[in-house]
């Protein structure tokens, strides 16, 4: 995909958006609550409740069988302006509890407090085991084609598909913070015509395990101690380390998760993959192994560990929001969905890697990801609990033309979703939960269960019958009836075991680490050092540092330096293996699209080059968030952060405009030198970009912020006569997303 164009799918998009009169011009910042802005008396005259926000969405207005409805999305939301009971009747008064007399007690008969306090009581429901922590949104796929492999429809070229997707952490809890160092989910579900199909992913291509029933071990060894539950949504603890030192077909996950690939700068800055291989089959029957990948359009960037760190404090729902004001922002996130194919046979191996071991991947430069069509998210969720939180998805979940492998991680999985799902969602319906209704005709002869939202008509929910004149029929070809691909099962005796290549558990972590470029290698020699230095027995250390040893030994020694420790030998000697550049994420250019500009401004900055500045951001499809010493305005700029509310790690890139002197609520500074010149907290500001390689531009009274900084001069630092010029060397710096060049790294 040519970045820097806006795809075809896209395009359609911000045409469809700009015809329903939604903003895509981008006239302000992202994130107020509300469709209007409130007043300041409580409003008293009755009304309709108010529209959803822009590019907000909803699920399709269908029935729990998939029949249009016709009906608005407003449709599934509250109805009229006066206060009701759930069942409807208009409520005088909901502040007072009906008591005998002002002073009580509260009287039995109050139907509505019991109501109000019953379902109130009742309003959580489990969490998921795994993945709790997620945000979602709506969009479109738009395919390319795929035909010569698949037969599945919503992969014909030109077939629009809605789906929704659900980007999540895997071991914090609901409320733990976005930027914790894990592994991310990618969940996709397509309403497709002929049915849902979920693509279950994550971001990275390889798991931990090579058979589903270690899935619990796993897990239970990553969430927190089960005594003192701490720590949350880390893997940096003794039960973690301990357990992929041991199990060592972990090894290859867990570098993924100490690479910067475990801290993402955003979701729309992540690959996704389906991690298995699955079978595709076209309309001639003729198979072909396939997996899936998802390319952002933005590149794969990440934050540095300080940031996420500091972050987690700062805004621990950063990936949410980033996710919420990018698509306000109208800067829609994309992907595209790649297949890397390869030939179906008997071994089912490609380049001495084996297919259905989930702990391997197969490097693109060996099976190129060919595009298969692209995937807009262009509106949020009107509702996180009706729609981010009650989505299921599940890997059986498939369409004629996809097919599972025996991956016997896939196989596990096949069982687990819709098992989890019976419990978090109380019952066997929950396909009919808004968010997960199919787009097509339902006619599954299942009846009956908790919160069974349909109306079945008949009498024969049985085949065969007659009483329902046969309803419903079975399905061939050419109703696209899904197929179970008749693949030939070896005969074999029946045992608890693994094909012997599985038990090679070193050669593609070594790949994967002589793939990095040099400061990425540093950052994974920080990251282990960092998770081990916080293990308390030095055992599980000194068990993980064998394991490195295994890897490589420029690896291994440097953490052993940062642990203390002494290096240990291999037990397995590293193996000769080609690297795959496309696995670093350095050294390309993308484009800048919805990311955040802070801008410092004072009193006495030419604030109409500001102003300039301000458009120019938006123009650019960024975010531009100014920055001084209060709230309100600055002139008549509207200010979104105060030196008390911004921090640099916000920003993904700083602009000064403007040298503010300390404001009242300034701490005096440390190094007091400079104390009376620039509020502190500005010469932080710099100082923290600078540190996390950030670009940084100053001009007029800004410069003088740089040099008192000690940064003015140094690389990514752009200084100009118009806030415009510096602007356009600033946005080139963030094209490349970091200025690495400032911190020369000794590891090779
Ligand atoms: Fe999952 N996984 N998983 N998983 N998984 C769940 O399903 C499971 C695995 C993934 O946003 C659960 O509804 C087993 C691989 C995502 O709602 C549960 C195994 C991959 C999500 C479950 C795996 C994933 C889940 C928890 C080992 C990447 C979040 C709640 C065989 C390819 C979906 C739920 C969402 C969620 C089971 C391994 C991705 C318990 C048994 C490999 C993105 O059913």
């Amino acid at each position: 995909m040519d970045p820097n164009k806006p795809a075809k799918a896209v395009e359609g998009v911000v045409q469809a958006a700009a015809e329903e009169g939604a903003d895509v011009t981008r006239a302000d910042v992202p994130g107020a609550p509300g469709s209007t802005p409130p007043s300041v008396e409580e409003p008293t005259e009755p009304h309709d409740p108010l529209p959803s926000r822009k590019k907000q969405g909803t699920p399709e207005t269908r029935t729990p069988t998939g029949a249009t409805t016709g009906l608005p999305p407003a449709a599934n939301g509250q109805q009229g302006a006066f206060l009701t009971t759930a069942q409807g009747a208009r409520l005088r008064d909901t502040d007072h509890s009906l008591k005998a007399g002002p002073r009580g007690p509260i009287l039995m008969q109050d139907h509505h407090f019991r109501e109000k306090i019953t379902h109130f009581d009742h309003e959580r429901i489990p969490e998921r085991v795994v993945h709790a922590r997620g945000a979602g949104a709506h969009g479109v796929f738009t395919s390319y084609g795929a035909a010569e492999v698949t037969r599945a429809g919503f992969l014909r070229k030109g077939k629009e598909t809605p789906v929704f997707v659900r980007f999540s952490t895997v071991l914090g809890s609901r409320g733990s913070a976005d930027t914790v160092r894990d592994t991310r989910g990618f969940a996709t579900k397509f309403y497709t015509d002929e049915g849902n199909f979920d693509l279950v992913g994550n971001n990275m291509p390889v798991f931990f395990i090579q058979d589903a029933i270690k899935f619990p071990d796993i897990i239970h060894a990553g969430k927190p101690h089960p005594d003192r539950e701490i720590p949350q949504a880390q893997s940096a603890h003794d039960t973690f380390w301990d357990f992929v030192s041991l199990h060592t077909e972990a090894q290859h996950h867990a570098m993924w998760n100490m690479s910067d690939r475990g801290i993402p700068r955003s979701f729309r800055m992540m690959e996704g993959f389906g991690v298995h291989t699955f079978r595709l089959v076209n309309a001639a029957g003729e198979t072909a192994l396939a997996k899936f990948h998802w390319k952002p359009k933005l590149g794969v960037h990440s934050l540095t560990w300080e940031e996420a760190q500091m972050i987690s404090g700062m805004d621990p729902d950063f990936h949410r929001r980033d996710l919420y004001d990018a698509i306000e922002a109208g800067a829609y996130p994309e992907w595209e969905l790649g297949l890397q194919i390869v030939p179906d046979s008997p071994e089912e191996t490609f380049a001495n890697v084996d297919l259905l071991d989930p702990t391997k991947f197969v490097p693109e430069e060996l099976a190129p990801v060919q595009p298969v069509g692209m995937l807009v998210l262009n509106r949020t969720p009107t509702n996180f609990f009706a729609e981010t939180e009650q989505v299921a998805f599940h890997v059986g979940n498939l369409v004629a033309g996809i097919d599972v492998t025996n991956d016997p991680l896939l196989q596990g999985r096949l069982f687990s979703y819709v098992d989890t799902q019976l419990t978090r969602l109380a019952g066997p319906n929950f396909p009919q939960i808004p968010i997960n209704r199919p787009h097509a005709p339902v006619n599954d002869l299942l009846r009956d269960g908790f919160h069974q939202q349909a109306v079945h008509t008949g009498v024969a929910p049985y085949r065969p019958n007659s009483l329902d004149g046969g309803n419903p029929f079975p399905a061939g070809d050419d109703e696209n009836a899904f197929l179970d691909v008749p693949v030939t099962v070896a005969e074999a005796p029946k045992v608890r075991a693994s094909p012997v290549s599985f038990d090679d558990h070193f050669s593609q972590v070594r790949l994967f680490w002589l793939s990095m470029s040099p400061v990425e290698r540093e950052h994974i020699i920080r990251a282990y050092t960092f998770e081990l230095s916080k293990c308390y027995h030095q055992e599980i250390r000194e068990r993980q540092l064998r394991c490195l040893a295994n890897i490589d030994p420029v690896l291994c020694a440097q953490v052993a330096a940062g642990l203390g420790l002494p290096s240990p030998e291999p037990t397995v000697p590293p193996v000769d293996v080609e690297p795959s550049p496309a696995l670093s994420q350095l050294g390309r250019t993308w484009p800048t699209d919805g990311r955040t500009v802070g801008i410092v401004v004072d009193a006495d900055s030419d604030l109409d080059g500001v102003d300039g500045v301000r458009s120019a951001v938006f123009a650019a499809g960024m975010v531009p968030l100014l920055v001084a010493a209060h709230g309100g305005k600055v002139g008549e700029l509207p200010v979104q952060r105060t030196f008390a509310t911004g921090r640099a790690t916000e920003f993904d890139a700083l602009l000064l405009a403007g040298a503010p002197a300390p404001a009242p609520d300034a701490l005096p500074a440390a190094d007091a030198g400079h104390a009376t010149l620039v509020d502190p907290r500005v010469r932080l500001l710099v100082q923290e970009s600078w540190r996390h390689a950030k670009a940084i531009g100053g001009w007029g009274a800004g410069v003088s912020v740089l040099e008192q900084a000690g940064v003015l001069g140094t690389p990514g630092v752009v200084t100009g006569g118009s806030g415009t010029d510096v602007l356009a060397g600033v946005q080139r710096l963030m094209a490349a997303h970091r200025v690495w060049e400032r911190f020369p790294t000794a590891v090779t």
